[in-house]
């Protein structure tokens, strides 16, 4: 069985090492030493060049080597009769978890002003701001494995927690809100915003200076979600005006982030490298055999996603 893993910038050679060790009989190449395209079966993929994938003709199966797979059908080459499938792993959404809650509870807990207050050598226990935390109204959109997962443990720390989704969801501690006026009501009702939608057409540009405007004044936003949901020119307006007071981002629209972009510098913007949640080999590998076996004994691909949707 030939499997290529493409994956550029990624640490291929242990993708490559997690595979055998799973199954020795798999024959792995690195692109682009790619021995016989025709032979490639099955490809292990993060951010593709353009037309990679498409040098395959009997390619069966990609798997995405994140949760989101915008990274493969920003292609326009991508082979549209090729099953796909995602990562979803419960260390990936413990990840993604550690990353929400530290950011919530850095905002629940005033911890930018705390930092300002120490380069300025001013002692203020900020009393006058106490909040509990279920005085605090956090909005997650995206309810999937990641948001979910996230609005599940900041409830257990009583955080008031809402989430948007495309489908109303029933969930026991989790207020649910969907379609465009469900938008509108939890923006409303949301001091933390955190963004986990995958991107797609639908989703692009949708954190904006309209959605900002919905937002009570102060709020903050968290985007571990992509780059491409964020309006990048509308953000420092919104900051500098004071209707968002802080925000923390993990994805871009140019990654790494350009060394002069304004982002960099800005005091109200908290900058991590798309590190809120990194995919482990060590169990995905495993998941990724598992696909692998899957299809070639004739059963669905688990965690495929939908073509039409792009999710
Ligand atoms: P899922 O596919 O499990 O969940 C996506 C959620 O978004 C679902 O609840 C879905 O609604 C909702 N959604 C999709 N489109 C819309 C829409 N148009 N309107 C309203 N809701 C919508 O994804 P994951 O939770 O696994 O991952 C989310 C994203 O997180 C990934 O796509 C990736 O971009 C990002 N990510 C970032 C990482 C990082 O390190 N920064 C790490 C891993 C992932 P419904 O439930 O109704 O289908
Ligand atoms: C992912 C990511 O999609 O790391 O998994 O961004």
């Amino acid at each position: 069985m030939s499997v290529a893993i493409i994956a550029p910038g990624l640490k291929a050679e242990w993708w490559e090492r997690e595979l055998a060790r799973n199954n020795s009989d798999l024959d792995i190449d690195i692109w682009p030493d790619i021995s016989d395209p025709g032979a490639v079966e099955y490809a292990l993929a993060w951010k593709p060049p353009a037309g990679a994938l498409a040098n395959f003709p009997d390619l069966k199966a990609v798997f995405s080597l994140g949760a989101g797979v915008d990274h493969l059908f920003i292609d326009p080459d991508f082979p549209k009769h090729v099953k796909v499938a995602r990562v979803i792993d419960p260390y990936l959404s413990a990840g993604m978890v550690e990353y929400v809650v530290l950011h919530v509870l850095r905002y629940h807990k005033n911890q930018p002003a705390l930092d300002a207050q120490q380069t300025a050598h001013v002692w203020d226990d900020r009393a006058h701001e106490l909040k509990q935390t279920d005085e605090r109204r956090v909005g997650i959109l995206g309810l999937g494995e990641l948001g979910r997962s996230a609005g599940e443990a900041l409830a257990a720390l009583q955080f008031d927690v809402s989430g948007w989704s495309r489908k109303p969801k029933d969930l026991p501690r989790i207020r649910s809100f969907s379609g465009p006026d469900g938008l509108s009501e939890l923006l409303a009702r949301t001091d933390i915003l955190v963004c986990l939608l995958p991107l797609t057409p639908q989703t692009e540009g949708i954190l904006c200076r309209d959605l900002f405007a919905q937002l009570p004044a102060g709020a903050c936003l968290i985007n571990a979600a992509r780059g491409g949901h964020l309006v990048e020119a509308d953000l420092i307006p919104a900051l500098d005006s004071g209707q968002l007071s802080h925000t923390t981002l993990d994805v871009f629209r140019t990654e790494p982030l350009p060394r002069d972009h304004p982002f960099w510098d800005h005091p109200k913007i908290t900058v991590t490298p798309h590190n809120a949640s990194i995919t482990d080999p060590r169990s995905v590998a495993r998941a990724i055999v598992d696909g692998i076996a899957a299809v070639e004994s004739g059963e669905t691909l688990p965690n495929a996603v939908d073509p039409v949707l792009g999710y």
